[in-house]
C-alpha cells in the first residue's frame, strides 16, 4: 500500500536521508519517494500509517496530513485527515 504523508521541516538533503532512513527502520523493505520541495513523502509499505508516522515523528519531522490507497491517482478512503 502507498501512504502519502505531509512532511513539515525537511529543508535539505540531509533532511531527505533522515527521514528515508527513519522509514526504513521501521521497515527494510520499504520504497521511500520524498518530494523536498512540496513536503510529500511517499511511502510503500505494509506496515500501518500509525507505525510510519511514528517513525517520522521520531525523526524530528511534523506529518501535517495522510493520505493513503492513492495509487492511480484517484484519492479515495481516507484522505487528508487528521491521524
Ligand atoms: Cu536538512
Amino acid at each position: 500500500m502507498t501512504i502519502e504523508f505531509q512532511v513539515e521541516g525537511m529543508s535539505c538533503q540531509h533532511c531527505v536521508t533522515a527521514v528515508t532512513n527513519a522509514i526504513r527502520e521501521h521497515d527494510e523493505s520499504a520504497r521511500v519517494a520524498v518530494d523536498l520541495a512540496s513536503g510529500r513523502v511517499a511511502v510503500d509499505s505494509a506496515q500501518s500509517v500509525e507505525a510510519l508516522k511514528a517513525a517520522i515523528d521520531d525523526a524530528g519531522y511534523t506529518v501535517t496530513g495522510v493520505a493513503s490507497g492513492t495509487t492511480g491517482g484517484a484519492t479515495s478512503g481516507v484522505a487528508g485527515g487528521a491521524v
